[in-house]
């Protein structure tokens, strides 16, 4: 027998894009360098079939069309960025007129198909010029990032109808200072630390601006967040685990949803001479007295954990891992071509955690979705066939689905992403989109998990 899902009235069905991964150049743009125009082409070995920012998926060309297409299939919400280096080219003064008709067109646009506006300031998108200047290591950037966010409120506040500060705030740390996935490419843990705690302050920045303005839209902020497990209830196991979610997990959310960093996290990188040193007192209270309305929540992915099975090399680079080893499970479902796991009842995990940890906060998952490579493999009379897009979304939806029975304040749910957009090191290998996008012709045509979501957002749900 079939099970129906429904989700409350007013759900947000919607998708997720950025800036730089939809916007594309072109000529009389005005737009200023970013940190991704520069390393796509500085760096360009480091990205899939080295395409560069120039070439993503047209939007600042097409967003008419595009918004079409996502009217077509029934979206009730899009969440897109502004980009702070098109708006203003420097990162501080001159503003660029030719932004401001852009965005205010794009949001109009969406308003008028009946599409509510989610924006976000911040999707990993450092302008150039500031990054010459330290990007957020620096303290100055806080200030530029105020004004940034000022600007935007007072450009586009009538027409927005949920801000976010930033899209995942550990990734500019983690990837550009940790890692070395992202420019600048650095592998210094303290300076992550800077990095991530200027982040958090520039969030709260902008909140108090936004609040001032006294408007009557909500501000809130994008996480990402992969749910720990341990390989087993071993004490060793377990310790491992709690140390992950503490690094990559806790040190953010509660220092955003609870306005302080846990206490242990900060005697652990006291006792590693790990700490930031440019933490103020009144940096604290800021945090403190920040609330946001609305939070989103990025899922993709299980981080499985065990304990270390090596002694840590004591003259060797701080990491997060030097207290834990990933966990490759026997027979864990795999996303081959974006080599992660599928794991969908994390979703269901994640919306437990927030209710019981962080209060009612009224969430939504903000990006769930699947990248496949050589998705035209799947291309059957001219629709691509990718009923491993509809099987991964109905069973997040289900999980979620139970999580909203079981009380959680979940909101909506966006797709990562609406056309196949350009990645961050792997451009256009995987396709996540519910439109595929014809590299060669810019043609863009819906998939058939487009079809099927436009079913589910009509009836509010699915059967199963
Ligand atoms: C999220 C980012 C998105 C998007 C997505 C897919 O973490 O917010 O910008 O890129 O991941 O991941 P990827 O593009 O690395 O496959």
């Amino acid at each position: 027998m079939k099970k129906e899902y429904k989700f409350p009235e007013n759900f947000f069905w919607g998708t997720a894009t950025s800036a730089v991964q939809s916007e594309g150049r072109v000529s009389g743009d005005q737009k200023g360098m970013d940190i991704w125009d520069y390393s796509s082409k500085e760096y360009n070995h480091r990205f899939y079939h080295g395409i560069t920012t120039e070439q993503v998926s047209g939007f600042y060309r097409d967003y008419r069309e595009d918004i079409k297409k996502a009217s077509d299939i029934s979206l009730n919400s899009f969440r897109t960025s502004i980009s702070w280096a098109r708006l203003i080219p420097n990162g501080v003064g001159e503003i660029n007129p030719e932004a401001i008709t852009f965005y205010k067109n794009v949001f109009t646009e969406l308003r008028e198909k009946g599409l509510s506006v989610f924006v976000n300031l911040y999707h990993f998108d450092m302008p150039m010029a500031l990054q010459k200047e330290g990007g957020f290591e620096n303290k100055n950037t806080i200030e530029a990032y105020k004004n940034y966010a000022e600007t935007c409120f007072d450009l586009f506040g009538d027409l927005v109808d949920y801000w976010f500060t930033f899209n995942e705030p550990m990734i500019p740390a983690e990837a550009g200072y940790l890692h070395d996935r992202h420019y600048p490419y650095v592998v210094d843990f303290k300076r992550a630390a800077q990095v991530l705690h200027n982040i958090v302050v520039s969030h709260c920045e902008a909140v108090r601006v936004f609040r001032k303005k006294k408007r009557n839209n909500q501000i809130g902020i994008i996480m990402d967040v992969l749910p720990v497990y341990p390989r087993s209830s071993h004490p060793a196991d377990m310790e491992a685990a709690r140390m992950a979610d503490l690094f990559y997990t806790r040190s953010l959310n509660e220092v955003i949803l609870k306005g302080e960093y846990p206490v242990e996290l900060i005697e652990i990188l006291t006792e590693y001479n790990q700490l930031p040193p440019q933490v103020s007192k009144e940096e604290l209270a800021l945090i403190k007295a920040t609330k946001i309305d609305l939070l989103g929540i990025n899922y993709y992915q299980p981080r499985r954990v065990k304990a270390k099975e090596c002694l840590v090399n004591p003259n060797g680079v701080f990491m997060p891992e030097n207290f834990f080893d990933p966990y490759i499970m026997p027979g864990r479902r795999m996303n081959t071509s974006r080599g992660i796991e599928i794991y969908p009842k994390g979703i269901y995990d994640i919306a437990i955690n927030i209710k019981k940890l962080y209060g009612d906060i009224p969430w939504f998952v903000s990006e769930n979705g699947i990248g496949i490579q050589d998705e035209e493999a799947f291309i059957r009379d001219g629709i691509v066939q990718d009923d491993y897009r509809i099987e991964f979304l109905t069973e997040h939806l289900q999980w979620l689905h139970k999580a909203m029975k079981e009380g959680v304040n979940c909101k909506g749910y966006h797709m990562w992403t609406f056309v196949d957009c350009w990645s961050w090191i792997n451009t256009f290998k995987n396709r996540y989109g519910f439109y595929r996008l014809n590299l060669e012709t810019g043609e863009k045509t819906l998939k058939k998990s487009g079809i099927w979501f436009k079913e589910v957002i009509e009836n509010n749900g699915f059967e199963v």
